[in-house]
């Protein structure tokens, strides 16, 4: 489809959907083979494989909160969406949630909390969390506004109701944008695609809070644009190795060891690899590759998934994986929803 089509919209959606569900099986797993995910993968297609047997993770479960705050609000609203958080925990606390912010959601229900923002800045000593679950619900900002100052602004609000360290927000930002550039088909030209991506972020780590949280946590200035010229070095390797990918990169559960480590996989994967099947389209080996890092796999194949189905659309989804993952048919309903909202926001200038 063209830029922003409806494709595009549904496959970011489904793809962050189908991420999380197929990439639970190797959570925290390490030394993964390939073999392995494969076997994985395959059993997908076997027709006596029950409807949404695969189930979705907190990845998922949050990321769906946004989506329903964002439709019934028609914009961001802050209250509205701490409080989803906090009752969609309250209802189904064992989707595999972080350890340290279950305590935010435990806080964020209470009737007495008028600022929304206070418990996540209580976090880990009063930093704030840096993982990664800001960052794994943030494409619906992408789908939700078209100006890149309102996907910037509302993502990194969005996750500060959880993390108010800048290494946990601006890992939502850099995701939020990465899913934006793709809607709009900048990875066409993957160079060009990086290097928005960076000039971006150079913007957003340059305010003093992103300074002082990267001095105190022993990181170089720039902390994400470190890491996506490490990926622009990676992508210009003519052969790179999962050990490598992992090492440089990371593949955990701080955002800044994940977010820029699902977007070069889907660098990685817009040309086919060796290893992986030829029947293969380009968003099954960007998931494929993703489950194969191991680590916080459902995490990095959720943001891979919705960047990769940003730019290949719903086409690229096989109905058999659709199929075996819960809430992947409910979230392509609610694309269609994000895609009218979206060509209903004001554009930026
Ligand atoms: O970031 P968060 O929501 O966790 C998301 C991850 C994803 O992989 C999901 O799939 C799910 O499995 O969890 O939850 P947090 O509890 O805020 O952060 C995750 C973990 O990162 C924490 O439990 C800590 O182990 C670590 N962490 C920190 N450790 C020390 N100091 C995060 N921030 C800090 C910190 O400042
Ligand atoms: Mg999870
Ligand atoms: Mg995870």
């Amino acid at each position: 489809g063209g830029p922003a089509s409806l494709a595009r919209f549904r496959g970011a959606l489904v793809g962050a959907v189908l991420g999380d569900c197929v990439g639970g099986e190797f959570e925290g797993a390490e030394d993964v083979p390939m073999e392995r995910v494969l076997q994985h993968l395959n059993g997908l297609e076997q027709d006596d494989r029950g409807d949404g047997i695969l189930q979705y993770s907190d990845d998922t479960a949050m990321t769906r909160c946004v989506v329903q705050s964002l439709l019934t609000r028609g914009a961001f609203d802050q209250h509205d969406l701490a409080h989803r958080f906090a009752e969609e925990y309250r209802h189904a606390p064992g989707r595999g949630y972080g350890s340290g912010v279950i305590q935010v959601l435990r806080r964020l229900s209470s009737p007495r909390l008028t600022d929304v923002y206070q418990p996540a800045r209580a976090q880990f000593g009063g930093r704030g969390s840096f993982g990664n679950g800001g960052a794994m619900r943030a494409a619906p900002f992408a789908l939700a506004f078209s100006d890149p100052a309102d996907i910037k602004r509302y993502s990194r609000l969005g996750a500060m109701l959880t993390h108010s360290c800048a290494l946990g927000y601006n890992g939502a930002v850099l995701q939020a944008l990465a899913v934006h550039l793709a809607l709009q088909g900048a990875l066409a030209v993957p160079q060009a695609f990086i290097n928005s991506l960076i000039s971006e972020m150079e913007d957003a780590e340059a305010e003093d809070h992103a300074r002082s949280d990267a001095r105190a946590l022993n990181e170089p200035e720039f902390p994400y644009c470190t890491r996506l010229h490490k990926v622009k070095e990676l992508m210009e390797k003519s052969t790179v190795s999962i050990e490598e990918v992992i090492s440089e990169l990371g593949n955990g559960i701080a955002a800044l060891h994940s977010v820029p480590t699902a977007i070069f996989c889907v660098l990685h994967c817009l040309e086919p690899q060796g290893g992986l099947p030829d029947a293969y389209g380009g968003l099954q080996r960007t998931l494929a590759y993703c489950l194969a890092l191991g680590g916080d796999t459902d995490t990095i194949a959720c943001m891979a998934g919705a960047i990769a189905g940003a730019h290949y659309g719903i086409e690229a989804i096989p109905p058999a994986w659709q199929r075996c993952c819960e809430g992947a048919e409910e979230a392509e309903v609610w694309a269609e929803h994000l895609h009218q909202l979206y060509q209903r926001s004001p554009r930026g200038g």
